[in-house]
Formats: C-alpha cells, structure tokens, sequence
C-alpha cells in the first residue's frame, strides 16, 4: 500500500484537492446566484467580461469557427482555465500554506469586481462568489491537512494511520465533488429554467395592431429551398454581447429619452403601446454578414416609430446622433436623421412575427431601423435613448473596430441549389434572396461562367426595407459551373465586386458558387 502511493501520486492527488475546492466555490455560489442574486453568477460574469476585453480578430475567429456555439466554446475553454489554475492552488495548498487559499481567495476577488462592475449589478450580487469562495477555501484547507497527514504517515512510516488518512481525505473529497456537481448542475439548470419572465412574456397580450403589413401578390416565390419572405422567430439569426438573456419584466421597464432634449421622457410599457401599435415589414442585417451568409432575416415588426417618442422630448438644435442603450450595457449609436425621417420607419419594436418580442430577440422592447446594420440601430432590451452627437458619444462597437456610422451595403445571395450538393443536368431553378435597404432592389443578375449576365426575375418587393427572392431558370450542362450572382439597387448602384471583410462597416463582394452537374 505505501509503495503505490509515492510522492508523485500525492501531487496528483493535491491538484484533485484543488478542483474539487474550485466546483465547491462555483457550485456555492451558483446556489445563492439562484437564491439571491441571479447576477451574482462568477462563471457567467467572468465569461461576460471576457466577452468584452478579447481582441477583435479573436472574436471573429470565435465567431467563423464555433458560429452559433460561439458562447459555448467560451464556456469550455473558461472551465479548461479553471481546472489548470484550481489545480496549481491545490498544489500550492499542500506544498505550501495558505498559498492555494490566497490564490482562491484571488479568484474570488476578481470574480467580484468581474460581477460589480457589469451593468446593471444588483445590491447582492457579491453575496454569491464571497460566500463561494469561503465554502471554496475550507474545503481546500481542510483536503490539504488530510493529505499532508497521509503524506507523513507513509514517511513515518505508519501504514495503519496512513489507510485512515487517505480514507478521510478520499471521503470528503468525494462528498464534495458529488454535492458540488449536483448542487451546482442543479442550481444552474433551475436558474435557466425558471425564468419568470419566460411566462411573463406567455401570457403578455399586445393590444391589437392598428395597421398590419400587406403582403402583395407575388411578393413570396414558391420555390423549394429558397429563404422564406418572412424567416420564423425559430429560424431567426441571434447576435448580441450577452452571455445570459436579459430578463426584464416589462411592467416594471422604464424608457428613459434624455441627453440634447428639450425635456426628458419617461415611458412605462403601457405608455408606448398605448402610442398605438402598427406592423412593420423590415429585414433586419448583421455587419458580421460574409457575403453568401445568413446573419439577416425579415419579420413582420409590431411597434411605434422612434420619431413619435423622440418628438414628446424634443431634441435640441445641434444634436445628431441618438445613444441607445440596452439593459446589459450594449449600446448603439444611431444618426438622429435615420430615427425621425417621416418616410424611413424606425422603430421601437414589442412584437415580431405575431407574437411579442422573443426573450433572445429583445424583450420587452427593441429598436429596429430600416438600413442601418443592428450593431448602430437594433438595440434590444433597450432602456434608454440619449440624445447626442457623433463627436461627444460613441456605441459598443466603435472602440473595438467598427465604424460610428453603418448603412446596410447591397447584396444578393444564392439559396439554392447549395454548394457542394451534386445536381442532376437539366432544368435547375438558381434562387436566392437580395437587399438594398431602405431603397430596394431594381435588378439581380446571375453569370454562369463567363457566360452573359441574365436577368432574373424578382418577387413584388413588400417595401424597399425587405429583402425580395430571386429565380432563374437554367438548362445546367454536366461539368463543374460557377455561379455568381449581383444586385442593383433602385438608385441604380450595383453591388460592389471588390471583396470587403466585414470590419469595419460590413462586407461586400458578388458570391460566387461552384456546382457539380452530374448526368
Ligand atoms: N443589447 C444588445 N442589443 C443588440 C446587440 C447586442 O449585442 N446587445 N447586437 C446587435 C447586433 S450586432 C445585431 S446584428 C442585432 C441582432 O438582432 P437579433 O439577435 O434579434 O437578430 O442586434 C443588435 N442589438
Ligand atoms: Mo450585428
């Protein structure tokens, strides 16, 4: 027995010590996140807050590789970071103490001011990650003591007093990891589940539409595997800064309009509904969009133009530009131009697709604005809109490398047939979609090789604020095909060929696909 436990397993052992330690302060502080301060979560802070500290070209990396599971690959490698670093303060504990409790007590710390200084930080929500990480520190002391006692046993040697030793060190390690994993897994699958404001939002009836969206004949092709008009709140893309949804009970959400106005605003939710609701119909566009991709969808949007909201406070001469903030911090900067234009209908959105706002999507309330990508204009879970300027403000993203104004750039894309999928020669039917917000498409074109331009034949466009669908019959010969595809816009600008990365104001290029025609 004393011959198989050698020093070198001992250290395996104080590393071990060391995670357990670190799942009990995690765990710990999940638990009283659930209880008392759902902000107070240190892994969901710290992930947070690197969130917004990792370089630019490290986030589109993210982004490119892990896409929609870009938070989850944040999250692995978060834990990958814990367990590395619990298992040096396991080691430092039993090599040396308090060294391992210091370095949990760093821990600590840091997750503290990570949780504090993220916007919006609730009273209590130290509460969690102090009390975890003191549940954290005496487990470590105390699996320390074990261990250094089972350590001097075998070099005694006294094999009786070591096997009690290692029996009291393997059995509150092991009580601890076990109630760390199912305290802290319990904890945090009850926090995600028993969101409150999930069945808020159940049960929330908007008031009935003053005017919906007219769809007009042949606005939507029937064409299989083409982007539908209207892209479901399921199929919707996601983009946003927030690694937990926030949730805001829309009967205590305030609107705050301040800043460069003549007075300030302050609307409750039955406030701007009772404005009175119309639909809207706009295809809202990520900057992070590569050309060929899918960061864009088109729903039916129920709100109250800005303008309306804006006019109550009266911005001042000299203003331009409108601050919008979210709960969680984000803000966008938005020229004031595009928000009280009478014939370009921005808005402050409560409903999309028929239903109120989805959690993910912005509720209670969000802004959405014809033309302008999302990251300078579709601000969800908005609480305020502070009127300014260019030179005195700027958004979320302008320090980190994206310009302070971004309109929409013109583009097309082919949906089908999809590249890589073999099809067979014959009568082939190339579709997609095309947008030019807010001026709309005039023109998509489609070159098979070097072959002509052709035209193709677009749907009756719902508003210049929508993307319309593209088809054109083709005759596909066997061999391999480029395909590309380009739009003009009503202004008769054609889409820029040159390619574009989406930093700083989005990307542009003609997407070319290559096809296999088989016989
Ligand atoms: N609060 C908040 N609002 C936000 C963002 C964000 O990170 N936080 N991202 C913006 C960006 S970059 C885009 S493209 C749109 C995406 O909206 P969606 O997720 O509803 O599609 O939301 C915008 N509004
Ligand atoms: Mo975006």
């Amino acid at each position: 027995m004393a011959t198989t436990t050698g020093p070198r397993r001992m250290w395996w052992w104080a590393a071990f010590s060391g995670v357990v330690s670190a799942a009990a302060f995690l765990a710990t502080a999940e638990l009283l996140a659930l209880l008392v301060a759902r902000d107070g979560s240190p892994i969901l802070a710290v992930g947070a807050f690197v969130i917004d500290i990792v370089p630019q070209p490290f986030k589109e990396f993210a982004i490119a590789t892990f896409g929609e599971y870009d938070k989850v690959a944040l999250l692995v490698g978060l834990a990958l970071a814990v367990v590395v670093a619990a298992s040096i303060s396991g080691i430092l504990e039993y090599v040396r103490p308090p060294l391992g409790v210091i370095a949990l007590g760093v821990a600590g710390a840091l997750s503290v001011a990570a949780i504090l200084t993220r916007a919006g930080a609730t009273p209590l929500a130290w509460v969690p990650p102090v009390v975890g990480t003191v549940v954290g520190a005496v487990v470590l002391t105390l699996l320390a003591r074990r261990l250094r006692a089972w350590r001097a046993d075998l070099a005694r040697p006294d094999v009786e007093r070591a096997a009690v030793d290692r029996r009291a060190f393997l059995r509150i390690a092991g009580v601890a990891a076990a109630s760390a994993v199912l305290v802290g897994i319990g904890s945090r699958v009850a926090t995600a589940t028993s969101s409150s404001i999930a069945a808020i939002r159940r049960t929330l009836r908007l008031p009935a539409a003053r005017s919906t969206v007219t769809v007009p004949e042949g606005a939507e092709l029937d064409i299989p595997g083409i982007s539908p008009l209207f892209t479901s709140n399921r199929d919707f893309y996601r983009v946003d800064t927030a690694l937990t949804v926030p949730e805001i009970d829309p009967s205590g959400w305030r609107l705050v309009v301040d800043g460069m106005v003549d007075r300030r605003v302050e609307l409750g939710f039955d406030d701007l509904v009772g404005i009175g609701l119309d639909e809207y119909a706009i295809t809202l566009t990520c900057v992070s969009n590569e050309v060929g991709g899918d960061l864009l969808g088109t729903a039916k949007w129920l709100g109250v133009p800005v303008r309306d909201v804006l006019r109550m406070a009266g911005p001042a001469p000299g203003a331009d530009m409108v601050l919008s903030r979210s709960i969680d911090g984000f803000t966008a900067s938005t020229p004031l131009e595009s928000l009280t234009d009478d014939d370009l209908d921005a808005i402050l959105a409560v409903g999309m697709n028929g239903e109120p706002l989805p959690l993910e999507h912005g509720f209670p309330v969000r802004m959405v604005v014809p033309g302008l990508y999302g990251y300078v204009s579709a601000t969800k879970w908005l609480t305020e809109l502070t009127v300014t300027t260019f030179a005195a403000d700027e958004g979320y993203w302008t320090p980190r490398g994206y310009s302070a104004r971004a309109p929409i750039k013109l583009s097309s894309r082919i949906d089908t047939p999809r590249a890589g999928t073999p099809i067979a020669a014959g009568r082939t039917v190339l579709a997609g979609v095309a947008w030019a917000q807010p001026v709309g498409v005039d023109r998509v074109e489609v070159r098979v090789d070097d072959g002509a331009w052709q035209p193709a034949t677009l749907s009756t466009p719902i508003n210049g604020s929508t993307w319309v669908q593209w088809f054109l019959e083709w005759e596909a010969p066997v061999g391999t095909h480029y395909v590309t595809v380009r739009a003009t816009d009503a202004d008769g600008t054609l889409q820029a060929q040159e390619r574009a990365p989406i930093a700083p104001d989005g990307s542009t290029g003609w997407q070319r696909i290559l096809l296999s025609v088989t016989a």
